[in-house]
């Protein structure tokens, strides 16, 4: 009998964790009376659904509550005995998935454990790994949603939410999008063939530390970049308070002279209030093209609520993403942010149009006629450096957009201030995102947009068109022959090449581009 444990438990409770095990098996054996061999899997481990799935038909049993585990260790071992098989954990799951309320914001240890749910629930279709870790250590999620049993190439789509601390409602919907799709798998004929003919991978929220941070602070942008802001020599020593306790944070204006202070006091006795927060860098900024670009938004000065970074991937989060990227030959991307109400594409750092401007425009038009947005090139809007979508873009050839998602002008609040002529400015959190009773219609909302974009992947996919011109010929054979026999870790490795993911460019690749020679689709 082989017992397979899904090991959930942080690794601060290791000691815990062995007790637990030790106990369970112990029981386990005492029981059946048979010697158990015993595989412990860390969740986050790629392989884990694979290999639990396929490799093995066997009992899993997860190890998320050492203390739970241990008393009821005796209840299972009888279940095990009397029925042969431990209850699957499948059934449990489905209703934990099902009662998800959307009617709230997660913070990022629910986003953490719906995520490993549907990781759990359906290893057909759902795999989450690691992509990098945040500042503050956390680890940053993919999920990749795809029908596994068929490994033929497929277009790879990327969605990515929440960059911005202040703008909660991207990470909701990149969310409720995950859950639906997973859970309808098999059930609605759309979600299925989507699953069936795309790779999906999502990643929820870019910037795990910001969950924490916009608790404190609802003006927070940047990432959690531990930064001194005003070069004191001192890091984040000065945030604003919320002064006098009505749960957010305001400043204070003076109708003649502008921008008195922030909220809260003069921590370090500088004469200044508030004037070095936690973080940041604006990751927004800090992508690898055109970061040094001359543009209206895009700074240098670590004060700034835009400030790009020391460097181009200066920061893990947009490493992680990096990274992801350059791993899979994606098509199509779209990245979520909230403070307007507009589907954005390339370039931002120009009003120059890019040279699939007329392809963008009417793959804008179209969706932002589904979701009832506006649409608009990134730079026409303002113009800003390093930023997401001219990276992928420009440097990864992937169709980018921006979805700005939700925007409620008439939020702001003022309240009197201590002199005739002052007030008390407030409403960034409700400026950013929906109330509570609201987020559901709005995430909702946009659902059709991202529908969209993943059938124009499907209708447009060519299997073999490794150079994304719409066309299988003499130039893909090439692209692809020029590094045959080529292997994960070799110079001239290119995975985005390696069209049947063996991490080998062999001849399984090479049979795909030829058996589509000659092929070619309007786009
Ligand atoms: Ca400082
Ligand atoms: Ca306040
Ligand atoms: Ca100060
Ligand atoms: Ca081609
Ligand atoms: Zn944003």
């Amino acid at each position: 009998m082989i017992i397979v444990i899904i090991n959930e438990i942080p690794e601060k409770n290791k000691r815990l964790n062995k007790i637990a095990l030790f106990f369970t098996f112990y029981q386990l054996e005492k029981v059946t009376k048979t010697l158990l061999n015993i595989i412990l899997y860390n969740v986050v481990d790629r392989s884990l659904n694979k290999v639990v799935s396929r490799k093995y038909d066997m009992i899993v049993m997860r190890l998320k509550h050492s203390i739970i585990l241990f008393i009821c260790s005796q209840v299972l071992c009888l279940i095990a005995t009397a029925s042969g098989s431990m209850v699957p954990e499948r059934v449990e799951n489905q209703s934990l998935l099902g009662s998800i309320s959307w009617d709230k914001y997660h913070n990022y240890t629910e986003i953490e454990e719906i995520l490993l749910e549907i990781n759990s629930t359906y290893p057909e279709i759902a795999d989450v790994f690691s992509v990098g870790k945040s500042w503050q250590n956390k680890t940053i999620y993919c999920l990749r949603l795809t029908n596994e049993s068929d490994n033929y190439p497929k277009p790879a789509i990327l969605l990515v939410g929440y960059h911005h601390t202040r703008e909660p409602i991207t990470a909701e919907l990149a969310l409720y999008f995950s859950v639906q799709l997973a859970t309808n798998y098999g059930k609605n004929e759309t979600i299925t063939r989507m699953l069936n003919k795309t790779e999906l991978y999502i990643i929820v929220a870019l910037n795990p530390d910001g969950f924490e941070t916009v608790e404190q602070n609802d003006w927070q942008r940047k990432n959690s970049h531990p930064t001194d802001e005003d070069q004191d020599g001192l890091f984040d020593e000065d945030p604003p308070e919320d002064e006098d306790g009505d749960g957010k944070v305001e400043y204070l204006w003076d109708y003649h002279t502008g921008f008195v202070r922030w909220e809260g006091w003069d921590n370090d006795g500088d004469g200044v209030n508030g004037e070095d927060w936690i973080g940041g860098v604006d990751l927004n900024r800090n992508y690898g093209y055109q970061w040094n670009a001359s543009t209206q938004s895009g700074s240098q000065n670590p004060e700034d609520e835009d400030y790009k970074g020391t460097a181009p991937f200066s920061e893990p989060e947009t490493r992680a993403l990096r990274d992801l990227v350059m791993q899979y030959d994606f098509r199509y991307a779209v990245s979520l942010h909230s403070g307007a109400d507009v589907i954005l594409y390339p370039w931002g750092y120009t009003t120059d149009p890019a040279p699939d401007h007329e392809k963008y425009q009417s793959l804008a038009v179209n969706m932002s006629a589904l979701v009832n947005s506006s649409y608009q090139q990134s730079g026409e809007m303002y113009t800003t450096s390093g930023v997401w979508d001219d990276w992928m873009y420009g440097n990864q050839s992937v169709f980018a957009f921006t979805f700005e998602i939700f925007r409620n002008s008439s939020a702001w609040t003022y309240e009197p201030g201590p002199d005739p002529y002052t007030t008390w400015v407030g409403g960034v959190f409700e400026y950013f995102n929906p109330l509570t009773q609201h987020i559901l219609a709005n995430i909702q909302r946009w659902v059709p947009a991202l529908f969209y974009l993943i059938e124009t992947a499907i209708e447009e996919y060519l299997p073999g068109d490794v150079n994304h011109d719409y066309k299988v010929d003499i130039y893909d054979v090439v692209s692809l022959t020029s590094i045959y026999g080529s292997c994960v870790g070799d110079p001239d490795w290119n995975p985005k090449l390696d069209l049947r993911r063996d991490g080998r460019i062999d001849i399984f690749d090479v049979v795909i581009v030829t058996s589509n020679y000659g092929r070619s689709i309007k786009a």
